[in-house]
């Protein structure tokens, strides 16, 4: 019998930060499709967020993405997050989606287009001062489509350049979250693909800065539990994106394509320390829900998150280091899988039961008429999203 006794407090205390962008329209280039009952500014998207807390009571913060969520007055949206029983998280920068951008952000060849790219890095910082934000989390569209573009070591001293002048106006509660990824938009190379990049960035910059670890963003078969547990061990994950893919940066719900990877990389998060309480590790979802619904979608993410972290504390680490000292390759390998295989769905149905939330998110959701209601009240207005 697997024990199910360690998972109880971290699953508590777990808090997992949502994505604005997760509630509003998004696509693939191909198309995207609108929804009814999309939220038509910030306001509304922290208040979807809102309604996946209140589900779940798992969901405590929803993160912002900077233009994409520009609101007069950031006071009143974090108040508004108050009022609704959330926080504002971590703040995402946009340097992706402007004519100017076109080779690039802050390694452009261009000094002036590198100084907006630089002056809208340091808006967002003010945006954290405003909304209390520990993080700034940065992920870069950088790169070439092909050899003899650009120089690939300039476009690095560039990147470091910039970088610095962000850090040197953080506060000292506050961080810079570099995020990698292989490819797209740049095909050719990119400016910061790999954990390797973004740590040696990091390293550079000093102890405010870490990695964010988008669980999409590697090539295929690569081991990412090796990524994050290398990571801990130095003190330098700073957060997850989570989300699933088949082939490319799917974005899709969290666990649908890989629950075994989930809680492979969760275990090792537990191993290294990663759920206490002052690791200082985002559980940040990162998604885009093109056909389905999107506060369901999300529901049904941090659920699965909850699950995979309930397996992840049900190992039995002193059976397992006595398997692993001892040589017992079988040994060992059964006691991880039998607590991936154990039914933590009735102990995560008490745990919601003892807050007072019903026992399954997905039909209570469901059963509530929520989604109907927004699509009746939620008429006019522009939707948010990619271009709906
Ligand atoms: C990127 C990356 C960032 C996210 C944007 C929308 O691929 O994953 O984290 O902010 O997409
Ligand atoms: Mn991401």
């Amino acid at each position: 019998m697997v024990d199910l006794e360690a998972a109880g407090p971290v699953l508590r205390a777990q808090s997992i930060e949502l994505p604005s962008w997760a509630f509003g329209n998004s696509g693939t280039r191909f198309k995207v499709f609108a929804q009814a009952g999309v939220p038509r500014d910030p306001f509304e998207k922290v208040a979807d967020a809102a309604t996946v807390h209140e589900f779940t009571g798992a969901a405590g913060k929803v993160a912002l993405h900077i233009p994409w969520d520009e609101v007069d007055d950031y006071s009143k949206l974090a108040a508004y997050a108050v009022d609704h029983g959330i926080q504002l998280g971590t703040i995402n920068a946009n340097v992706f989606q402007d004519d100017d951008y076109r080779l690039g952000s802050v390694a452009n060849p261009d000094p002036k287009v590198r100084r907006k790219a630089l002056d809208h890095l340091l808006r967002c910082v003010e945006v954290m001062n405003e909304t209390g934000s520990r993080d700034l989390k940065l992920w870069f569209a950088d790169g070439t489509n092909y050899p003899g573009q650009d120089s690939i070591s300039a476009r690095q001293d560039r990147l470091a350049e910039v970088l610095a002048s962000v850090y040197t106006q953080l506060g000292d509660d506050q961080r810079l979250i570099l995020e990698y990824k292989l490819f797209e938009p740049a095909f050719y190379s990119t400016d910061v693909p790999d954990w390797g990049t973004a740590l040696t960035h990091c390293l550079a910059l000093g102890d405010k800065a870490r990695v964010c670890v988008d669980t999409g963003h590697h090539a295929p078969g690569t081991n990412i539990e090796f990524i994050v547990a290398s990571l801990l061990r130095l003190g330098k994950l700073g957060s997850f994106d989570f989300n699933s893919r088949f082939y490319a940066d799917d974005d899709l719900i969290v666990g649908a394509a890989d629950p075994f990877q989930l809680f492979r990389i969760l275990f090792e998060v537990r191993c290294g320390g990663g759920f206490a309480d002052d690791s200082g590790i985002a559980f940040m979802l990162d998604q885009c829900h093109n056909i389905e619904p999107k506060i369901p979608g999300e529901i049904r993410s941090v659920m699965n998150v909850q699950e995979a972290t309930a397996k992840a504390m049900a190992v039995d680490l002193k059976a397992l280091g006595e398997a692993q000292q001892s040589g017992d390759v079988l040994g060992a390998n059964g006691i991880l899988m039998d607590a991936f295989d154990t039914d933590v769905r009735p102990m995560l149905a008490g745990l919601r039961e003892e807050r007072g939330l019903q026992a399954d998110p997905m039909a209570a959701y469901a059963a509530s008429g929520h989604g109907e209601r927004i699509a009746a009240e939620r008429v006019g207005g522009a939707q948010a999203g990619w271009g709906a």
